[in-house]
């Protein structure tokens, strides 16, 4: 067995930005992780964890850890460093924030964070009181799920769904723009346990991913045309009288107003826009009107797109229409976010704030770096995110790193591309190295994690870190003195949270992972005319907006997550990027042959913003005039030193602020019949060049 030589085995929780917050074992010896299985005690992920997770030892102690603090000693990006102390690091870091904020003011400071942990004391507390109390410019987070969250919201109020656990009751299940398989394994294993009681598995996708490949029936689309999916079925429920009019009546608001607004959708018309044939439209929408309980679970990947919040909300309708709230197993997901909500006030203390502070898309830091700003953008700190490697206009976002006057901080686990373009790089822990509260944006439990092996070198955990600054820059608050326990305690005690009640970090630390008080099933209200929405300058009611990009014969590039990478994490790891061979592009036979492009081809991507290179991989899995690539891969093992995120677009999305990363129209042409294999991290240091 493999971890039979170890001498403890102690729980753990998955830090990672996926849905599944899986219970994890960590196997120690001698202070060393040796192993990582699942925690057979977990309510919901039965000791069962993804191919990646279970590589994390390499991760730990692998060749990219970071052990102490660095100094630039090199031009930007070429990764030459010099070790220094974390005294020295924290003076410099001090030094220079007090210097910009003399002479710039303090919002020339950045701080740019994301979900690199999912812990709620390093993902967002100690960093937001440091940058609030400084009076730094404020980052909206935005690069995942905020347009298809706005969007469920302002159908159904509150980022809130159906319990997964009920899933296993559902008699039809719809995975929409998700790739359960690779980005929820545990939803899937629900969805299997649903089918063997009977249930049927849909997927509508706009390639057939592993979970399409596990589908019943698998519903090809045209990217960006879910929205009017959306409600070419809900013209054919409303025409056949397959809505629960009891429901309606009592559930929901505007279904008048609703009605008129299907006379524009004919299953003829959304079969035009969608590429969907029209019996499949009319069949799909008899079945899921008429299997009970039936269940839609929302993915991140169909609101990647400048119209993806009203995708999303037009889906969002779908399940009160028909009234599949009514039963166990019914409803839709897009997240679970809200059931969860913590004491935010508390965590981020934005009444530090000196004055109010300007904010900034995450989405755009190529422009906050490189655009006028007033004023400029002197100083980033990056933390829990790798935006040389995950934002959008990845040639933009690189010049502005480039910067010779931009003071970049960077704080990871690892010596990521970003890592590389830093004047001060700080080695942060682990989740196995630290404390911290996890909850689930889809599972309703919290688990909580002590830290399971000695810390790797001198690395430091985020709290420690901004305490140490706060101590540099002379903050006095009280706060800046509470320890990962305090902050956990603040962050429970939430009186307008019920679900919270009776859970506190003693019954945490006895128990480990806890169940949120939710009893009854959520069965929102559902708005099909939002006043909201026309309170906001949208249309009240659910409409198709098409996208500024494709359609007009150009490939729509798709760049989703792969099964063995999480976001650009574990993409660091030899042993899984050998599991997903090359950056491919995913191309179908007949727009292949217009290239004259033959499987295991060299091609090159390309379209305004920039390019990159990839092996072609020719499938039935696309569909004409869409092309996949899948994974975030670094860009240092990139051929050129760039990967998809070359070509994809720093548009903000209709709601939210959100990322529209597949909203990409490219060229694609063949470059080579040869195709090496993607330079292994060794050569490719040295080999990085900017295009
Ligand atoms: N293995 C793995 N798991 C992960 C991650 C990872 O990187 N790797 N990342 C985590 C994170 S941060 C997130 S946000 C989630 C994302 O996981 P999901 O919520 O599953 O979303 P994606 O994988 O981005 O996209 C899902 C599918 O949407 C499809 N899609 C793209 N455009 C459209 C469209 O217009 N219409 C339709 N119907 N489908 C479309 C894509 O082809 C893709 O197959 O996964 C989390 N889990
Ligand atoms: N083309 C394309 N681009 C995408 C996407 C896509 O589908 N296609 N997906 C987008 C989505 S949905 C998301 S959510 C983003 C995700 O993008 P990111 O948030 O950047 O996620 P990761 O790439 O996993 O990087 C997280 C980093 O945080 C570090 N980290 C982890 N834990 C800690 C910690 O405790 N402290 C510190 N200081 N650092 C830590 C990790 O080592 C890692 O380098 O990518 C987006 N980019
Ligand atoms: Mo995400």
């Amino acid at each position: 067995m493999k971890h039979r030589d170890y001498d403890a085995a102690r729980r753990s929780i998955c830090p990672f930005d996926c849905p599944d917050a899986c219970g994890l074992i960590g196997y120690v010896k001698a202070g060393r992780l040796v192993a990582v299985g699942g925690d057979p005690d977990h309510p919901v992920t039965h000791g069962h964890i993804c191919a990646k997770v279970a590589f994390d030892d390499r991760r730990i102690y692998g060749a990219d850890r970071l052990t102490q603090p660095l100094l630039r000693i090199g031009p930007k990006g070429s990764g030459e460093f010099e070790p220094t102390s974390w005294d020295h690091a924290i003076e410099l870091i001090a030094g220079r924030f007090k210097q910009i904020s003399a002479d710039y003011g303090a919002e020339a400071i950045l701080p740019y964070s994301y979900g690199g942990t999912m812990g709620v004391v390093g993902g967002g507390s100690m960093d937001r009181r440091f940058f609030h109390r400084l009076g730094a410019s404020q980052l909206l987070r935005t690069i995942c799920s905020a347009a298809g969250n706005a969007g469920y919201r302002y159908s159904n109020i509150e980022n809130r769904g159906i319990d997964p656990e009920e899933t296993v009751d559902s008699r039809y299940i719809i995975s929409w723009g998700a790739n359960l398989v690779s980005a929820n394994l545990h939803q899937m294993t629900y969805v299997q346990e649903a089918r063997r009681r009977g249930a049927k598995l849909v997927v509508i996708d706009v390639h057939r991913n592993k979970t399409g490949d596990a589908a019943d029936w698998f519903i090809p689309i045209y990217p960006g045309t879910d929205g009017a999916l959306a409600l070419g079925l809900m013209h054919v429920i409303v025409a056949e009288g397959l809505h629960d009019a009891g429901f309606v009546s009592e559930h929901t608001a505007g279904f008048d107003q609703l009605v008129e607004r299907l006379r524009d959708y004919p299953p003829e018309r959304v079969a035009a826009i969608t590429r969907v044939p029209v019996e499949d439209i009319l069949r799909l929408a008899r079945e899921y009107a008429s299997t009970r309980p039936a269940f839609i679970r929302i993915g991140n990947g169909l609101q990647h797109h400048d119209n993806g919040g009203m995708c999303v909300r037009n889906i969002a309708c779908l399940p009160a229409l028909v009234g599949a709230w009514r039963e166990p197993g019914g409803g839709a997901m897009k997240s679970n976010g809200g059931y969860s909500e913590l004491n935010e006030a508390a965590l981020y203390r934005t009444d530090l704030m000196p004055a109010p502070t300007r904010t900034i898309n995450m989405n755009r830091l190529c422009q906050a770096l490189t655009e006028v700003h007033d004023p400029p953008i002197q100083a980033l700190f990056v933390y829990n995110t790798n935006p040389a490697a995950v934002a959008p206009s990845q040639a933009r976002v690189t010049a502005g790193l480039r910067r010779e006057d931009l003071f970049t901080v960077v704080h990871d686990i690892v010596m990521t591309d970003t890592c590389r373009y830093a004047d001060v790089v700080l080695p942060a822990t682990s989740h196995w190295e630290h404390t911290d509260l996890y909850k689930s944006y889809w599972h309703l439990h919290l688990g909580l994690a002590d830290p399971v092996i000695d810390r790797v070198g001198q690395a430091k955990p985020n709290i420690e870190v901004f305490q140490l600054l706060a101590a540099a820059m002379g903050f006095q608050e009280p706060c800046f003195a509470d320890s990962t326990d305090d902050v956990i305690r603040q962050a429970l005690d939430h009186t307008p949270n019920p679900r919270l009640r009776g859970i506190d970090l003693d019954r945490l630390r006895r128990e480990r992972v806890v169940r949120l008080n939710v009893a009854e099933k959520y069965v929102p209200f559902t708005y099909f005319y939002s006043e909201d929405m026309a309170r906001d300058g949208y249309d009240p009611l659910p409409t198709y907006v098409p996208l500024p990009e494709g359609d007009d014969g150009g490939l729509m590039l798709i760049t989703p997550p792969n099964h063995h990478f999480l976001n650009s994490t574990f993409a660091g790891l030899e042993e899984m990027r050998a599991r997903e061979k090359a950056p491919r592009l995913q191309i179908c036979a007949v727009d292949a042959a217009a290239r004259g492009i033959a499987d295991g081809d060299l091609v090159e991507v390309r379209n305004g913003r920039g390019l990159c290179e990839l092996t072609a991989c020719i499938t039935d899995a696309v569909r004409p005039g869409v092309v996949v690539s899948q994974g975030v891969w670094w860009p240092k093992h990139s051929r050129r030193g760039g990967n998809v995120n070359q070509t994809t677009p720093d548009r903000i999305a209709d709601m939210g602020g959100g990322a529209v990363f597949f909203s990409n129209q490219v060229e694609v042409r063949k470059l080579s019949a040869a195709c090496p294999a993607a330079p292994n991290a060794a050569t490719s240091d040295r080999q990085q060049a900017p295009i």
